[in-house]
């Protein structure tokens, strides 16, 4: 069965960011610092998803919708991290789960979906090497108590995006800014990941994917400098996440001035290339790149897309860098690349009558369904996101839902958008 799924994370709708024994995030703590959000926007209310759920679940099951990628509060379950467990915190997710499955609809949980404890921050956040194994001591709680019912599991979402906004650039939780020096970020969650692999299929999981967002990387000219500083991209943005999982190496940055992979110890990479179920992509648009223009030092530079049409938040709009996409990693790592669902798509635009998110849509299935016309297996599709919700920095004024939140008032209000899925999905059968 294809799924057809849309996709939403804990920190950007839930609210009820102290109830029922929640301990804080990181995001609880950014989030309330002057200056860090657009507007001072906090989740402390977001969409009260925590107790609209119901109403929520119901919009989900009348766009027939057959699955929902949703994310799980490390927090609500251990309000430090490790430790004890909370169980008014899990017995929200086993409330969800229990809805989701009477009304047929297959549940998606991502373990990290960046609302790290602030008690583990404390202690390192995930420069620590031990937060690899308190994620997996988390991870076997939840499956224990979802597992019976829950069949797919995704342990991270964007690792990339986690160690590139939230420790190299500081625009995200935790708020630093240590450029190349983020780097055992990456590898402390992918050691997590893979520490994660083993206690879900220990408690019952299974199904096990990991969620990365990658990009085609366009090199900005022919030029020699714009192809090596191309390659030096894609071995951040893409390989350094993927090469991992399906090759079991990291790939070789030497050649990049990028810094030394020297808190890898031995048998991490055996622990990182576990077996999965399924890769999760996020797409959102091609990223092109030229040479360095002195920067921060780093060996390329973003040179920017013009000639497409952008969404709201400018990103270009590029439904052909799917296919590209999808086609790349497919040639890249062969029989090692398991089946392929796109955990993420899509695209920010004001207003209840969207007809570009309909044109968005529209594109990027036709180019999913090219790429497995050219032999990808792709086996789900979730649009991202089913409400409009708290977009992280840029606070409440970005919106990707096919359903329109009025933040006073929580009033939901299905999007053109989702009248348009719901039809597509009737005709689908
Ligand atoms: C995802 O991240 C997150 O998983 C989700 O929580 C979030 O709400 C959603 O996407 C929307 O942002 O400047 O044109 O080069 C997406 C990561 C990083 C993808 C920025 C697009 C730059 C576009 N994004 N990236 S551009």
């Amino acid at each position: 069965m294809f799924l057809w799924g849309t996709a939403t994370a804990s920190y950007q709708i839930e609210g009820a960011a102290h109830e029922d024994g929640k301990g804080p995030s990181i995001w609880d703590t950014f989030t309330h610092e002057p200056g860090r959000i657009r507007d001072g926007h906090t989740g402390d209310v977001a969409c009260d998803h925590y107790h609209r759920w119901p109403e929520d679940v119901a919009l989900i099951k009348d766009a027939g919708l057959n699955a929902y990628r949703f994310s799980i509060a490390w927090p609500r379950v251990l309000p430090t991290g490790r430790g004890p467990v909370n169980q008014a915190g899990l017995d929200f997710y086993d409330r969800l789960v229990d809805a989701l499955c009477e009304q047929g609809i297959v549940p998606a949980p991502t373990l990290f979906h960046w609302d790290l404890p602030q008690a583990l921050e404390e202690e390192g956040g995930w420069l620590n090497r031990d937060t690899s194994a308190y994620f997996a001591d988390y991870a076997a709680v939840v499956a224990d108590r979802l597992s019976d019912r829950v069949k797919m599991w995704i342990t991270l979402n964007e690792p990339f995006i986690h160690m590139v906004f939230g420790y190299a650039l500081g625009i995200h939780a935790p708020g630093k800014a240590l450029f190349l020096d983020a780097l055992p970020a990456a590898h402390h969650q992918l050691l997590g990941h893979g520490l994660a692999v083993q206690a879900l299929r220990g408690h019952g999981a299974e199904q096990v994917l990991i969620t990365n967002n990658c990009t085609p990387v366009w090199p900005a000219s022919g030029s020699a400098e714009d192809l090596a500083a191309a390659d030096a991209y894609d071995t951040l943005h893409n390989r350094l996440f993927n090469d991992p999982l399906f090759l079991g190496t990291y790939p070789d940055f030497s050649a990049y001035g990028m810094g030394s992979l020297d808190f890898v110890r031995a048998g991490d990479l055996e622990t990182i290339a576990q077996p999965l179920d399924g890769l999760g992509i996020n797409y959102y648009n091609p990223t092109r790149i030229s040479g360095p223009g002195g920067g921060a030092g780093l060996p390329f530079e973003d040179a920017g897309i013009t000639g497409y049409p952008t969404t709201a938040f400018g990103w270009p709009v590029v439904p052909d860098g799917l296919r590209e996409l999808l086609v790349t990693l497919k040639s890249r790592y062969g029989t090692a690349l398991p089946p392929i669902y796109i955990t993420e798509n899509g695209c920010s635009y004001d207003g209840v009558d969207d007809q570009e998110r309909i044109t968005f849509l529209d594109g990027h299935i036709a180019a999913l369904r090219q790429a497995q016309a050219e032999g990808v297996d792709v086996r789900g599709y979730f649009v991202w996101s089913l409400l409009d919700n708290f977009e992280w920095a840029e606070g409440y004024s970005q919106r990707f839902g096919l359903v329109h939140v009025d933040f006073d008032t929580q009033k939901r209000t299905p999007k053109a958008s989702y009248r348009w899925l719901k039809e597509f999905l009737a005709q689908q059968g």
